[in-house]
């Protein structure tokens, strides 16, 4: 059976409407993808309360109603203080939007080290949290106190001692994704990265551009965490596609750093296709945008990005003129329907690193054939002529074509 939640966000008083309809939509699909049953949603309009975060006459009024939930999640950030009057008034566990967000990664972590990143950010999170805890639980003699009976005299340092040892596990995986990156490079394969908004349908389009289901999609907040990377060919060239974790507003930088390794799969690719779903309002779009492109420039990235404007077989009135100016090499697209997937591979070709075009001269044997075999494998062959010789017109990268001119021994 679902747990069920109560909903609750403070908005300060001149909030617009348009504004907590955002939020709101996106606390409830947050939620819902967690696997709760939302019992009902409070909103406030104040400004913060620092014992509760909303008003106390407010707590009194939910305390009432509180009765058989198992869960109040709040919107706002809490400070451990807030935790422990809430969780006290309440008398159920109460948790923050940040916490939800967690919960939901520490749900969808398959390999290692989307586990040992999960668990580095839920720690990072949770380690300053814990030492005030401790110290509000000993001072008012209330150890195991509702949901928080984890905060004993050395949880802390338990804590701080994880996230060291949690550092330097990631640290040796970024280690061999930095290797297998320069394997790549050298064999001059471009990569490109699939980046945007949450729920946006990057793995949708993932699997339209390859041309297969290669991973999951679904209407629910951060169904990938982990990144995927597959191949395909874009006018004949190999290209490696990655498809990433969702962005989020309010993401704090913490969250960001512990998925460090899965970020710099966007940042060092050689094109970025940064998704957006043009069926919602342009207003949303517009604001999806902007989270997506300061989570970008978090760190410095100067790759081209290629705006993916998809789902435009849902969208009712798309106008691109509102939101050009956050929009580089707009392209339009239905990754569901297969809707303007060439279009999109012809503007990809168009940005990645160009291409050497030579002229290569095998003699007639039997072991030119095999060295054009290897051609095959290791780059584009243009033109295949038999004559005398075998006259073969190559494109490959500046790299790979001084390389494997000297592998092959050609001219
Ligand atoms: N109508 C329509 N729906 C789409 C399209 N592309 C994706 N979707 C739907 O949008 C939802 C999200 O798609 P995903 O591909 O899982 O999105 P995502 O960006 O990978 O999401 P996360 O991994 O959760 O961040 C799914 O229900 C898809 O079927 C499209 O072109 N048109
Ligand atoms: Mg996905």
């Amino acid at each position: 059976m679902r747990e069920s939640v109560l909903l609750i966000l403070r908005v300060d008083p001149h909030t617009s409407n348009e504004d907590i309809d955002f939020k709101i939509k996106e606390f409830k699909h947050l939620a819902d993808s967690a696997g709760y049953d939302i019992k009902g949603v409070v909103i406030q309009k104040r400004s913060p309360d620092i014992r509760y975060q909303i008003g106390a006459g407010k707590v009194e009024e939910i305390k009432r109603n509180v009765m058989g939930v198992d869960k109040v999640i709040f919107y706002n950030r809490l400070s451990p203080t807030q935790v422990y009057n809430l969780t006290k008034m309440f008398n159920v566990e109460t948790i923050d939007r940040l916490n939800l967000i967690l919960e939901i990664f520490a749900k969808r972590a398959r390999s290692k080290v989307a586990k040992l990143q999960v668990e580095l950010a839920t720690l990072t999170y949770e380690l300053p949290r814990a030492r005030e805890l401790t110290s509000i639980l000993k001072r008012r003699e209330r150890p195991g106190f509702m949901g928080l009976g984890r905060y004993g005299t050395s949880y802390a340092d338990d804590i701080q001692r994880r996230i060291l040892k949690l550092r330097r596990e990631l640290k040796t995986y970024t280690k061999s994704q930095k290797a297998r990156r320069k394997r790549y490079r050298s064999l001059g394969i471009p990569r490109v990265a699939i980046c945007g908004y949450t729920n946006a349908g990057k793995s949708t389009l993932l699997n339209a551009l390859v041309g297969k289901r290669c991973t999951k999609s679904a209407n629910q907040l951060f169904t990938t965490l982990s990144p995927i990377t597959r191949s395909m060919r874009i006018d004949g060239r190999k290209v490696m596609l990655t498809d990433t974790v969702g962005f989020l507003e309010g993401l704090p930088h913490f969250m960001i750093e512990a998925f460090r390794s899965t970020f710099s799969e966007i940042y060092e690719a050689d094109v970025i296709l940064l998704v957006v779903d043009a069926s919602e309002h342009h207003k949303t779009i517009r604001r999806k945008l902007k989270t997506s492109h300061s989570t970008l420039f978090n760190d410095w990235c100067e790759r081209p990005i290629i705006t993916v404007f998809n789902k435009i077989d849902k969208a009712k009135c798309f106008e691109l003129e509102p939101v050009r100016h956050l929009a580089p090499n707009p392209v339009i697209v239905s990754a569901l329907n297969q809707e303007g997937i060439e279009d999109l591979k012809t503007k990809i070709g168009e940005l990645l690193p160009p291409l050497e075009t030579k002229e290569i001269i095998l003699p007639m044997s039997p072991e030119s054939l095999k060295k054009l075999s290897t051609l095959y494998k290791r780059g584009i062959v243009r033109e295949l002529h038999f004559d005398s010789c075998i006259k073969v017109i190559y494109q490959t990268s500046h790299e790979e074509m001084k390389k494997i001119k000297e592998a092959l021994d050609v001219r």
